[in-house]
Protein backbone atom coordinates (compact mmCIF):
# COMPACT_ATOMS: atom_id res chain seq x y z
CA UNK A 1 0.00 0.00 0.00
CA UNK A 2 1.29 3.47 -0.83
CA UNK A 3 1.64 5.99 1.69
CA UNK A 4 -0.75 8.84 1.13
CA UNK A 5 1.61 10.93 4.12
CA UNK A 6 1.64 14.01 3.11
CA UNK A 7 5.06 14.27 4.33
CA UNK A 8 5.87 11.52 2.12
CA UNK A 9 4.42 13.13 -0.72
CA UNK A 10 6.48 16.40 -0.16
CA UNK A 11 9.72 14.50 0.70
CA UNK A 12 9.10 12.66 -3.19
CA UNK A 13 10.38 16.45 -4.40
CA UNK A 14 13.29 16.94 -2.28
CA UNK A 15 16.35 16.47 -4.45
CA UNK A 16 18.39 13.43 -4.55
CA UNK A 17 21.55 15.72 -3.35
CA UNK A 18 20.41 16.01 0.22
CA UNK A 19 23.62 18.33 1.18
CA UNK A 20 21.94 21.23 -0.85
CA UNK A 21 20.27 24.31 0.89
CA UNK A 22 16.59 24.11 1.53
CA UNK A 23 16.52 26.41 4.09
CA UNK A 24 18.28 29.64 4.43
CA UNK A 25 17.76 32.27 7.52
CA UNK A 26 20.14 35.21 7.88
CA UNK A 27 22.35 33.46 10.35
CA UNK A 28 22.15 29.43 9.57
CA UNK A 29 21.35 26.93 6.32
CA UNK A 30 19.74 23.95 6.81
CA UNK A 31 20.30 20.99 4.15
CA UNK A 32 17.59 18.94 3.28
CA UNK A 33 18.79 15.69 5.30
CA UNK A 34 18.83 18.65 8.30
CA UNK A 35 15.20 18.90 7.54
CA UNK A 36 14.90 15.25 7.16
CA UNK A 37 16.77 13.94 10.29
CA UNK A 38 15.74 17.16 12.47
CA UNK A 39 11.87 16.46 12.04
CA UNK A 40 13.06 12.59 12.47
CA UNK A 41 13.99 13.72 15.69
CA UNK A 42 10.60 15.27 16.47
CA UNK A 43 8.42 12.71 14.69
CA UNK A 44 10.51 9.80 17.15
CA UNK A 45 9.99 12.46 20.35
CA UNK A 46 6.07 12.44 19.44
CA UNK A 47 5.99 8.47 18.64
CA UNK A 48 7.65 7.91 22.66
CA UNK A 49 4.67 10.06 23.92
CA UNK A 50 2.86 6.51 22.95
CA UNK A 51 -0.28 9.14 21.94
CA UNK A 52 -3.92 7.64 20.77
CA UNK A 53 -4.90 7.75 17.46
CA UNK A 54 -5.87 11.52 15.86
CA UNK A 55 -4.30 13.45 18.75
CA UNK A 56 -4.03 16.88 18.14
CA UNK A 57 -0.91 19.04 18.44
CA UNK A 58 -1.28 22.72 19.22
CA UNK A 59 1.12 24.73 18.54
CA UNK A 60 1.93 29.07 19.44
CA UNK A 61 5.46 29.58 18.38
CA UNK A 62 7.40 32.22 16.66
CA UNK A 63 8.57 31.47 13.30
CA UNK A 64 11.34 29.67 13.15
CA UNK A 65 12.22 26.88 11.12
CA UNK A 66 12.25 24.84 13.88
CA UNK A 67 8.73 25.72 13.89
CA UNK A 68 8.31 24.69 10.64
CA UNK A 69 10.03 21.18 11.20
CA UNK A 70 7.74 20.28 14.08
CA UNK A 71 4.70 20.86 11.84
CA UNK A 72 6.92 18.14 9.11
CA UNK A 73 7.40 15.89 12.33
CA UNK A 74 3.45 15.34 13.13
CA UNK A 75 3.24 14.68 9.81
CA UNK A 76 5.18 12.26 9.78
CA UNK A 77 4.06 10.76 13.18
CA UNK A 78 0.73 10.35 12.27
CA UNK A 79 -0.71 12.84 14.52
CA UNK A 80 -2.85 16.31 14.01
CA UNK A 81 -1.31 19.70 13.87
CA UNK A 82 -2.86 22.76 14.83
CA UNK A 83 -0.94 25.73 14.57
CA UNK A 84 -2.28 29.19 16.25
CA UNK A 85 -1.81 32.88 15.33
CA UNK A 86 1.04 34.05 17.85
CA UNK A 87 -1.30 37.37 18.83
CA UNK A 88 -4.11 34.68 20.54
CA UNK A 89 -4.21 36.12 23.95
CA UNK A 90 -5.13 34.06 27.26
CA UNK A 91 -8.90 33.19 26.41
CA UNK A 92 -8.65 32.95 22.89
CA UNK A 93 -6.21 30.06 23.66
CA UNK A 94 -8.20 28.53 26.57
CA UNK A 95 -10.86 28.21 23.69
CA UNK A 96 -8.91 26.44 21.22
CA UNK A 97 -6.82 24.20 24.07
CA UNK A 98 -10.82 23.29 25.30
CA UNK A 99 -12.39 22.64 21.94
CA UNK A 100 -9.53 20.55 20.63
CA UNK A 101 -8.23 18.95 23.79
CA UNK A 102 -4.59 18.17 22.51
CA UNK A 103 -2.57 15.78 23.80
CA UNK A 104 0.47 18.51 23.28
CA UNK A 105 0.85 21.59 23.00
CA UNK A 106 4.17 23.38 22.19
CA UNK A 107 4.38 27.13 23.51
CA UNK A 108 6.93 30.24 23.72
CA UNK A 109 8.55 29.98 26.95
CA UNK A 110 7.34 33.58 27.54
CA UNK A 111 4.01 32.23 27.61
CA UNK A 112 4.37 28.79 29.27
CA UNK A 113 2.80 29.93 32.46
CA UNK A 114 -0.49 31.08 31.09
CA UNK A 115 -0.70 28.53 28.14
CA UNK A 116 0.49 25.49 30.53
CA UNK A 117 -2.58 26.59 32.66
CA UNK A 118 -4.92 26.57 29.63
CA UNK A 119 -3.35 23.04 28.63
CA UNK A 120 -3.84 21.31 32.49
CA UNK A 121 -7.81 22.85 31.76
CA UNK A 122 -7.68 21.03 28.66
CA UNK A 123 -6.54 18.10 29.64
CA UNK A 124 -3.16 17.73 27.76
CA UNK A 125 -0.53 15.75 29.18
CA UNK A 126 2.41 17.13 27.51
CA UNK A 127 3.45 20.73 27.35
CA UNK A 128 6.84 21.81 25.81
CA UNK A 129 8.19 25.32 24.58
CA UNK A 130 10.01 26.28 21.51
CA UNK A 131 11.29 29.94 20.95
CA UNK A 132 12.90 31.27 17.86
CA UNK A 133 16.77 31.42 18.93
CA UNK A 134 16.34 27.19 19.14
CA UNK A 135 15.67 26.78 22.88
CA UNK A 136 13.40 25.77 24.69
CA UNK A 137 12.69 21.82 26.48
CA UNK A 138 10.69 20.38 22.99
CA UNK A 139 14.62 20.33 21.29
CA UNK A 140 16.17 19.63 24.52
CA UNK A 141 13.73 16.47 24.77
CA UNK A 142 14.47 15.59 20.97
CA UNK A 143 17.92 15.39 21.16
CA UNK A 144 18.60 12.17 22.41
CA UNK A 145 16.42 10.29 19.80
CA UNK A 146 17.40 8.88 16.61
CA UNK A 147 17.69 10.69 13.36
CA UNK A 148 15.74 8.57 11.12
CA UNK A 149 11.85 7.67 11.49
CA UNK A 150 9.68 6.01 9.13
CA UNK A 151 6.83 7.67 7.93
CA UNK A 152 3.46 6.77 9.85
CA UNK A 153 0.95 5.30 7.04
CA UNK A 154 -2.03 7.45 6.23
CA UNK A 155 -4.19 7.45 3.68
CA UNK A 156 -5.59 10.20 2.51
CA UNK A 157 -8.69 10.75 3.87
CA UNK A 158 -6.63 10.51 7.43
CA UNK A 159 -6.64 13.89 9.47
CA UNK A 160 -3.39 15.70 9.14
CA UNK A 161 -4.34 19.81 10.52
CA UNK A 162 -7.17 21.46 11.89
CA UNK A 163 -7.36 25.13 11.39
CA UNK A 164 -9.52 27.41 13.11
CA UNK A 165 -11.30 29.63 11.61
CA UNK A 166 -13.31 32.95 13.37
CA UNK A 167 -16.92 32.12 13.36
CA UNK A 168 -19.83 34.66 12.28
CA UNK A 169 -21.02 33.59 15.92
CA UNK A 170 -18.18 34.30 17.72
CA UNK A 171 -17.27 31.16 18.11
CA UNK A 172 -14.17 29.60 16.12
CA UNK A 173 -14.19 26.70 13.96
CA UNK A 174 -11.86 23.82 13.39
CA UNK A 175 -11.47 23.36 9.78
CA UNK A 176 -10.29 19.37 9.59
CA UNK A 177 -7.73 19.00 6.74
CA UNK A 178 -6.80 15.88 5.63
CA UNK A 179 -3.30 14.49 4.24
CA UNK A 180 -4.96 14.13 1.32
CA UNK A 181 -7.08 17.41 0.80
CA UNK A 182 -3.36 19.35 1.44
CA UNK A 183 -1.51 16.83 -0.68
CA UNK A 184 -3.66 17.52 -3.66
CA UNK A 185 -3.44 20.93 -3.73
CA UNK A 186 0.12 21.10 -3.58
CA UNK A 187 0.56 19.24 -6.05
CA UNK A 188 -1.89 20.95 -8.26
CA UNK A 189 -0.25 24.03 -7.52
CA UNK A 190 3.52 22.79 -8.21
CA UNK A 191 2.07 22.12 -12.04
CA UNK A 192 -0.07 25.42 -12.71
CA UNK A 193 2.55 27.49 -11.14
CA UNK A 194 5.98 25.97 -12.39
CA UNK A 195 7.77 25.81 -10.09
CA UNK A 196 11.00 24.08 -10.10
CA UNK A 197 14.02 23.09 -8.24
CA UNK A 198 16.24 25.71 -8.86
CA UNK A 199 13.28 28.34 -7.61
CA UNK A 200 14.24 30.52 -4.25
CA UNK A 201 11.06 31.82 -2.13
CA UNK A 202 10.98 34.66 -0.46
CA UNK A 203 9.58 33.22 2.74
CA UNK A 204 8.16 36.53 4.66
CA UNK A 205 4.88 34.99 5.59
CA UNK A 206 3.14 33.78 9.20
CA UNK A 207 3.34 29.87 9.44
CA UNK A 208 0.08 29.87 11.33
CA UNK A 209 -2.43 30.25 8.58
CA UNK A 210 -2.99 28.49 5.34
CA UNK A 211 -1.29 31.03 2.66
CA UNK A 212 2.49 30.94 4.60
CA UNK A 213 2.12 27.15 6.16
CA UNK A 214 1.17 25.30 2.97
CA UNK A 215 0.50 27.36 0.12
CA UNK A 216 4.13 28.72 0.74
CA UNK A 217 5.98 25.68 2.54
CA UNK A 218 4.44 23.20 0.61
CA UNK A 219 5.07 24.97 -2.91
CA UNK A 220 9.10 24.97 -1.94
CA UNK A 221 9.39 21.45 -0.25
CA UNK A 222 7.48 19.71 -3.18
CA UNK A 223 9.64 21.55 -5.54
CA UNK A 224 12.88 20.65 -3.98
CA UNK A 225 13.43 24.42 -3.75
CA UNK A 226 15.36 26.58 -1.34
CA UNK A 227 13.44 28.59 0.63
CA UNK A 228 14.61 31.77 2.44
CA UNK A 229 13.09 31.82 5.49
CA UNK A 230 12.34 35.78 7.54
CA UNK A 231 10.36 35.87 10.72
CA UNK A 232 7.76 38.26 9.30
CA UNK A 233 7.14 40.72 6.55
CA UNK A 234 10.67 43.38 7.23
CA UNK A 235 10.83 45.29 3.45
CA UNK A 236 14.39 46.36 4.48
CA UNK A 237 15.12 42.51 4.03
CA UNK A 238 13.33 41.92 1.78
CA UNK A 239 14.83 43.98 -0.62
CA UNK A 240 18.36 42.45 0.19
CA UNK A 241 17.39 39.06 -0.85
CA UNK A 242 14.79 39.22 -3.64
CA UNK A 243 17.70 39.87 -5.93
CA UNK A 244 18.53 36.61 -5.07
CA UNK A 245 14.95 35.43 -5.31
CA UNK A 246 12.40 33.80 -7.89
CA UNK A 247 9.10 33.49 -6.20
CA UNK A 248 7.54 35.56 -3.19
CA UNK A 249 3.99 34.74 -1.99
CA UNK A 250 2.35 37.46 0.04
CA UNK A 251 -1.18 39.44 1.23
CA UNK A 252 -1.88 42.74 0.05
CA UNK A 253 -0.33 44.29 2.13
CA UNK A 254 2.91 43.18 1.40
CA UNK A 255 3.13 44.57 -2.08
CA UNK A 256 1.70 47.80 -0.29
CA UNK A 257 4.33 47.78 1.53
CA UNK A 258 7.12 46.95 -0.72
CA UNK A 259 5.69 49.49 -3.62
CA UNK A 260 5.96 52.56 -1.13
CA UNK A 261 9.72 51.91 -1.05
CA UNK A 262 11.09 53.85 -3.76
CA UNK A 263 14.29 51.71 -3.80
CA UNK A 264 11.72 48.44 -5.01
CA UNK A 265 12.57 48.61 -8.41
CA UNK A 266 12.60 46.35 -11.86
CA UNK A 267 16.62 45.37 -10.78
CA UNK A 268 15.84 44.40 -7.31
CA UNK A 269 12.78 41.97 -9.37
CA UNK A 270 15.65 40.75 -12.39
CA UNK A 271 15.26 37.35 -11.26
CA UNK A 272 11.64 36.84 -10.16
CA UNK A 273 9.22 35.09 -11.98
CA UNK A 274 6.42 34.96 -9.75
CA UNK A 275 4.78 37.09 -7.57
CA UNK A 276 1.50 35.79 -5.82
CA UNK A 277 -0.81 37.38 -3.68
CA UNK A 278 -3.94 36.37 -1.48
CA UNK A 279 -5.93 35.83 1.38
CA UNK A 280 -7.67 39.46 0.69
CA UNK A 281 -8.46 41.49 -2.33
CA UNK A 282 -5.65 43.17 -4.51
CA UNK A 283 -6.85 46.30 -5.17
CA UNK A 284 -6.61 47.23 -9.22
CA UNK A 285 -4.52 50.00 -8.27
CA UNK A 286 -1.69 48.20 -6.83
CA UNK A 287 -1.82 44.96 -9.52
CA UNK A 288 -1.48 48.46 -12.18
CA UNK A 289 1.25 50.43 -9.84
CA UNK A 290 3.37 46.79 -9.34
CA UNK A 291 3.30 46.22 -13.31
CA UNK A 292 4.53 49.71 -13.95
CA UNK A 293 7.44 49.51 -11.27
CA UNK A 294 8.61 46.14 -11.67
CA UNK A 295 7.47 45.44 -15.30
CA UNK A 296 5.80 42.08 -13.62
CA UNK A 297 2.08 41.46 -13.34
CA UNK A 298 1.21 39.90 -9.50
CA UNK A 299 -0.64 36.55 -9.72
CA UNK A 300 -3.80 36.41 -7.60
CA UNK A 301 -5.40 33.39 -6.55
CA UNK A 302 -8.55 32.83 -4.10
CA UNK A 303 -8.38 30.00 -1.37
CA UNK A 304 -9.91 29.65 2.71
CA UNK A 305 -8.77 27.74 5.54
CA UNK A 306 -11.83 24.86 4.85
CA UNK A 307 -10.38 24.56 1.25
CA UNK A 308 -6.80 25.29 0.55
CA UNK A 309 -6.81 27.06 -3.18
CA UNK A 310 -9.61 27.56 -5.31
CA UNK A 311 -8.67 29.48 -8.09
CA UNK A 312 -5.83 31.30 -9.37
CA UNK A 313 -4.65 33.57 -11.89
CA UNK A 314 -2.96 31.61 -14.90
CA UNK A 315 0.88 31.48 -14.66
CA UNK A 316 1.42 30.22 -18.08
CA UNK A 317 0.55 33.17 -20.69
CA UNK A 318 -0.65 29.92 -22.82
CA UNK A 319 -3.53 29.57 -20.01
CA UNK A 320 -4.60 33.48 -20.62
CA UNK A 321 -3.66 36.52 -19.51
CA UNK A 322 -3.64 37.79 -15.62
CA UNK A 323 -6.01 39.98 -15.27
CA UNK A 324 -6.56 42.70 -12.17
CA UNK A 325 -9.42 42.40 -9.68
CA UNK A 326 -9.90 38.75 -10.61
CA UNK A 327 -9.47 35.60 -8.87
CA UNK A 328 -8.73 33.71 -11.73
CA UNK A 329 -10.33 30.12 -13.06
CA UNK A 330 -10.81 27.35 -11.00
CA UNK A 331 -7.99 25.05 -10.22
CA UNK A 332 -7.73 21.90 -12.17
CA UNK A 333 -9.41 19.20 -10.61
CA UNK A 334 -11.74 21.79 -8.05
CA UNK A 335 -14.93 22.55 -9.22
CA UNK A 336 -16.41 26.07 -8.82
CA UNK A 337 -20.00 27.32 -9.44
CA UNK A 338 -21.86 30.97 -8.68
CA UNK A 339 -25.78 30.02 -7.95
CA UNK A 340 -28.26 32.76 -6.80
CA UNK A 341 -30.02 32.03 -3.51
CA UNK A 342 -32.02 28.92 -5.04
CA UNK A 343 -29.35 27.03 -5.89
CA UNK A 344 -29.43 28.07 -9.92
CA UNK A 345 -26.74 29.02 -11.29
CA UNK A 346 -25.74 32.04 -12.28
CA UNK A 347 -24.40 33.26 -16.09
CA UNK A 348 -21.52 35.12 -16.79
CA UNK A 349 -21.84 38.34 -15.90
CA UNK A 350 -23.98 37.76 -12.79
CA UNK A 351 -23.52 38.22 -9.41
CA UNK A 352 -23.89 35.32 -6.80
CA UNK A 353 -22.78 32.90 -3.96
CA UNK A 354 -19.60 30.80 -4.79
CA UNK A 355 -19.60 27.36 -3.98
CA UNK A 356 -16.77 24.75 -4.43
CA UNK A 357 -16.75 21.14 -5.03
CA UNK A 358 -13.12 18.78 -5.11
CA UNK A 359 -10.09 16.90 -3.48
CA UNK A 360 -9.26 20.11 -1.70
CA UNK A 361 -12.21 20.69 0.01
CA UNK A 362 -12.17 19.97 4.16
CA UNK A 363 -14.31 17.17 5.86
CA UNK A 364 -16.02 19.31 8.40
CA UNK A 365 -15.94 21.30 11.31
CA UNK A 366 -13.99 19.71 14.20
CA UNK A 367 -16.91 18.47 16.42
CA UNK A 368 -19.57 20.55 15.03
CA UNK A 369 -21.77 17.99 12.25
CA UNK A 370 -24.84 20.37 12.93
CA UNK A 371 -22.41 23.73 11.47
CA UNK A 372 -20.75 21.34 8.91
CA UNK A 373 -23.77 19.92 7.70
CA UNK A 374 -25.42 23.68 7.14
CA UNK A 375 -22.13 24.40 5.36
CA UNK A 376 -22.43 21.94 2.65
CA UNK A 377 -25.59 21.69 -0.23
CA UNK A 378 -27.62 18.39 -0.21
CA UNK A 379 -25.15 17.66 -3.29
CA UNK A 380 -22.13 18.14 -1.51
CA UNK A 381 -21.03 21.46 -2.88
CA UNK A 382 -19.22 23.89 0.22
CA UNK A 383 -20.77 27.42 0.86
CA UNK A 384 -17.78 29.79 1.27
CA UNK A 385 -20.01 32.75 1.83
CA UNK A 386 -17.97 34.64 -0.77
CA UNK A 387 -19.94 36.95 -3.59
CA UNK A 388 -18.67 36.24 -6.92
CA UNK A 389 -19.09 36.53 -11.10
CA UNK A 390 -17.96 34.74 -13.46
CA UNK A 391 -16.85 37.18 -16.32
CA UNK A 392 -18.38 40.54 -15.99
CA UNK A 393 -15.65 43.61 -16.43
CA UNK A 394 -12.37 44.88 -14.92
CA UNK A 395 -10.63 47.87 -15.04
CA UNK A 396 -12.30 49.04 -17.68
CA UNK A 397 -12.19 45.96 -19.86
CA UNK A 398 -14.37 42.78 -20.49
CA UNK A 399 -13.34 39.87 -18.62
CA UNK A 400 -13.24 36.34 -20.08
CA UNK A 401 -16.05 34.08 -18.96
CA UNK A 402 -14.29 31.17 -17.01
CA UNK A 403 -12.38 33.90 -14.48
CA UNK A 404 -14.17 34.56 -11.50
CA UNK A 405 -14.25 37.66 -9.52
CA UNK A 406 -15.09 38.28 -5.57
CA UNK A 407 -17.43 40.76 -5.18
CA UNK A 408 -18.42 40.92 -1.72
CA UNK A 409 -19.08 38.43 1.29
CA UNK A 410 -22.42 37.32 2.52
CA UNK A 411 -20.44 36.32 5.67
CA UNK A 412 -20.48 39.32 8.20
CA UNK A 413 -16.26 39.70 7.47
CA UNK A 414 -13.46 41.47 7.81
CA UNK A 415 -9.91 41.46 6.40
CA UNK A 416 -7.27 43.16 7.85
CA UNK A 417 -4.16 43.17 6.46
CA UNK A 418 -4.67 39.26 5.85
CA UNK A 419 -6.27 38.15 9.06
CA UNK A 420 -9.79 38.02 9.49
CA UNK A 421 -11.60 39.10 11.75
CA UNK A 422 -15.58 38.41 12.65
CA UNK A 423 -17.38 41.46 14.01
CA UNK A 424 -19.50 39.46 15.83
CA UNK A 425 -16.85 38.06 18.53
CA UNK A 426 -15.90 41.65 19.42
CA UNK A 427 -19.37 43.08 19.69
CA UNK A 428 -19.99 40.72 22.12
CA UNK A 429 -17.03 41.68 23.95
CA UNK A 430 -18.05 45.18 23.58
CA UNK A 431 -21.87 44.55 25.11
CA UNK A 432 -20.39 43.19 27.56
CA UNK A 433 -18.44 46.06 29.11
CA UNK A 434 -20.23 47.68 31.46
CA UNK A 435 -22.44 51.17 30.60
CA UNK A 436 -22.40 49.41 26.74
CA UNK A 437 -25.86 49.26 25.78
CA UNK A 438 -24.74 47.67 22.04
CA UNK A 439 -22.31 48.22 19.46
CA UNK A 440 -21.51 47.66 15.88
CA UNK A 441 -18.34 46.18 14.42
CA UNK A 442 -17.41 47.18 10.47
CA UNK A 443 -14.47 47.13 8.41
CA UNK A 444 -13.60 50.90 6.63
CA UNK A 445 -11.14 50.79 3.80
CA UNK A 446 -7.47 51.36 4.97
CA UNK A 447 -4.34 52.06 2.88
CA UNK A 448 -2.25 49.83 4.46
CA UNK A 449 -4.17 46.42 5.71
CA UNK A 450 -6.80 47.04 3.27
CA UNK A 451 -9.67 47.27 6.06
CA UNK A 452 -9.32 48.52 9.14
CA UNK A 453 -11.65 47.11 11.97
CA UNK A 454 -13.78 49.93 13.55
CA UNK A 455 -16.44 49.89 16.48
CA UNK A 456 -19.26 51.85 16.88
CA UNK A 457 -20.81 51.89 20.12
CA UNK A 458 -24.30 53.22 21.85
CA UNK A 459 -24.06 53.86 25.71
CA UNK A 460 -26.59 53.08 27.97
CA UNK A 461 -28.47 56.20 29.23
CA UNK A 462 -26.84 58.36 31.96
CA UNK A 463 -23.49 55.85 31.50
CA UNK A 464 -20.36 58.22 30.44
CA UNK A 465 -17.66 55.36 28.41
CA UNK A 466 -13.98 56.20 28.51
CA UNK A 467 -12.78 55.18 25.00
CA UNK A 468 -9.53 54.42 25.75
CA UNK A 469 -10.26 52.48 29.07
CA UNK A 470 -12.42 50.29 26.29
CA UNK A 471 -9.36 49.97 23.81
CA UNK A 472 -6.72 48.82 26.19
CA UNK A 473 -9.44 46.11 28.04
CA UNK A 474 -9.99 44.97 24.28
CA UNK A 475 -5.94 44.76 23.83
CA UNK A 476 -5.51 42.77 26.63
CA UNK A 477 -8.45 39.91 25.72
CA UNK A 478 -8.29 39.77 21.90
CA UNK A 479 -5.58 39.44 19.64
CA UNK A 480 -3.96 42.96 18.32
CA UNK A 481 -4.99 42.72 15.03
CA UNK A 482 -8.70 41.99 16.05
CA UNK A 483 -9.02 45.61 18.00
CA UNK A 484 -10.86 48.57 16.83
CA UNK A 485 -8.31 51.28 15.30
CA UNK A 486 -11.32 53.51 16.40
CA UNK A 487 -14.08 53.22 18.26
CA UNK A 488 -16.83 55.84 18.04
CA UNK A 489 -19.25 56.95 20.50
CA UNK A 490 -22.91 57.29 18.67
CA UNK A 491 -27.03 58.01 20.00
CA UNK A 492 -28.10 54.80 18.10
CA UNK A 493 -27.17 52.34 15.26
CA UNK A 494 -29.04 52.81 12.18
CA UNK A 495 -31.62 50.33 11.73
CA UNK A 496 -33.50 48.85 8.73
CA UNK A 497 -37.52 48.42 9.18
CA UNK A 498 -37.01 45.00 10.03
CA UNK A 499 -34.66 46.02 13.18
CA UNK A 500 -31.44 44.48 11.77
CA UNK A 501 -28.48 47.30 12.12
CA UNK A 502 -27.18 48.88 8.41
CA UNK A 503 -23.81 48.40 8.62
CA UNK A 504 -23.49 49.44 5.03
CA UNK A 505 -24.79 52.55 6.17
CA UNK A 506 -22.34 52.89 9.16
CA UNK A 507 -19.47 51.89 6.28
CA UNK A 508 -20.20 54.80 4.00
CA UNK A 509 -19.99 57.53 7.66
CA UNK A 510 -16.80 56.13 8.59
CA UNK A 511 -15.13 55.63 5.86
CA UNK A 512 -13.17 58.53 6.00
CA UNK A 513 -12.45 58.70 9.62
C1 LIG B 1 -0.45 43.89 12.79
N1 LIG B 1 -1.28 44.87 13.21
C2 LIG B 1 -2.41 44.77 12.52
C3 LIG B 1 -2.23 43.69 11.64
N2 LIG B 1 -1.00 43.16 11.83
N3 LIG B 1 -3.54 45.48 12.56
C4 LIG B 1 -4.51 45.14 11.73
N4 LIG B 1 -4.42 44.12 10.85
C5 LIG B 1 -3.29 43.37 10.79
N5 LIG B 1 -3.19 42.35 9.93
C6 LIG B 1 -1.05 45.91 14.20
C7 LIG B 1 -0.62 45.39 15.53
O1 LIG B 1 -1.77 45.19 16.29
C8 LIG B 1 0.22 46.51 16.06
O2 LIG B 1 -0.62 47.48 16.61
C9 LIG B 1 0.86 47.10 14.84
O3 LIG B 1 0.02 46.72 13.74
C10 LIG B 1 2.25 46.60 14.60
O4 LIG B 1 2.27 45.18 14.73
P1 LIG B 1 3.33 44.29 13.95
O5 LIG B 1 3.16 42.87 14.36
O6 LIG B 1 4.69 44.91 14.05
O7 LIG B 1 2.80 44.45 12.47
P2 LIG B 1 3.48 44.02 11.15
O8 LIG B 1 4.63 43.10 11.39
O9 LIG B 1 3.71 45.22 10.32
O10 LIG B 1 2.33 43.09 10.52
C11 LIG B 1 1.47 43.47 9.51
C12 LIG B 1 1.41 42.36 8.47
C13 LIG B 1 0.93 41.08 9.19
C14 LIG B 1 2.79 42.12 7.89
C15 LIG B 1 0.46 42.75 7.37
O11 LIG B 1 -0.34 41.30 9.76
C16 LIG B 1 0.92 39.88 8.31
O12 LIG B 1 1.94 39.25 8.08
N6 LIG B 1 -0.25 39.50 7.78
C17 LIG B 1 -0.39 38.30 6.96
C18 LIG B 1 -1.56 37.51 7.39
C19 LIG B 1 -1.66 36.17 6.69
O13 LIG B 1 -0.68 35.44 6.51
N7 LIG B 1 -2.86 35.82 6.26
C20 LIG B 1 -3.10 34.55 5.57
C21 LIG B 1 -4.32 33.87 6.15
P3 LIG B 1 -0.44 48.00 18.10
O14 LIG B 1 0.94 48.56 18.14
O15 LIG B 1 -1.53 49.00 18.24
O16 LIG B 1 -0.62 46.77 18.94
S1 LIG B 1 -4.68 32.39 5.20
C22 LIG B 1 -6.02 32.87 4.31
O17 LIG B 1 -6.55 33.90 4.51
C23 LIG B 1 -6.57 32.11 3.14
C24 LIG B 1 -6.72 30.70 3.24
C25 LIG B 1 -5.78 32.45 1.91
O18 LIG B 1 -6.46 32.61 0.87
O19 LIG B 1 -4.57 32.56 1.99
P1 LIG C 1 -9.72 32.18 5.86
O1 LIG C 1 -10.95 32.00 6.66
O2 LIG C 1 -8.61 32.80 6.60
O3 LIG C 1 -9.38 30.94 5.20
O4 LIG C 1 -10.08 33.26 4.74
C1 LIG C 1 -10.78 32.92 3.59
C2 LIG C 1 -11.44 34.10 3.00
O5 LIG C 1 -10.47 35.04 2.57
C3 LIG C 1 -12.22 33.77 1.76
O6 LIG C 1 -13.49 33.21 2.05
C4 LIG C 1 -12.32 35.13 1.09
O7 LIG C 1 -13.36 35.90 1.67
C5 LIG C 1 -10.97 35.75 1.45
N1 LIG C 1 -10.00 35.69 0.35
C6 LIG C 1 -8.96 34.85 0.17
N2 LIG C 1 -8.29 35.15 -0.97
C7 LIG C 1 -8.93 36.21 -1.52
C8 LIG C 1 -8.73 37.00 -2.70
N3 LIG C 1 -7.72 36.79 -3.53
N4 LIG C 1 -9.61 37.99 -2.94
C9 LIG C 1 -10.64 38.22 -2.11
N5 LIG C 1 -10.87 37.54 -0.98
C10 LIG C 1 -10.02 36.54 -0.69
Amino acid sequence: MSNANLYTVLASGFPADRSQIALETPELLYTWDDIDHASACLANLLTSLNLPEGSRVAVQVEKSPEALLLYLATLRAGLVYLPLNTAYRESEISYFLGDAEPAVVVCSSKNLSWVSKAAAQAGTAHVYTLDEDRTGTLLHAAAGQSRSFKDVVRKADDLAAILYTSGTTGRSKGAMLSHGNLASNAQVLHRYWGWRSDDVLLHMLPIFHVHGLFVASHGALLAGARMIWLPKLDVEQALHYLPRCTVMMGVPTYYVRLLAEARFNRKVCARMRLFISGSAPLLMETFNDFRERTGQSILERYGMSETVMLTSNPYDAADGERRGGTVGKALPGVQVRVVDDNGVEQGAGDIGNVQVRGPNVFSGYWRMPEKTREEFTSDGWFRTGDVGRWGGESGGAAVPDDYLSIVGRSKDLIISGGYNVYPKEIELIIDEMPGVMESAVIGVPHPDFGEAVVAVVVAREGAALDVAAMQAELKSRIANFKVPKQLHLIDQLPRNTMGKVQKNVLRESYKTA
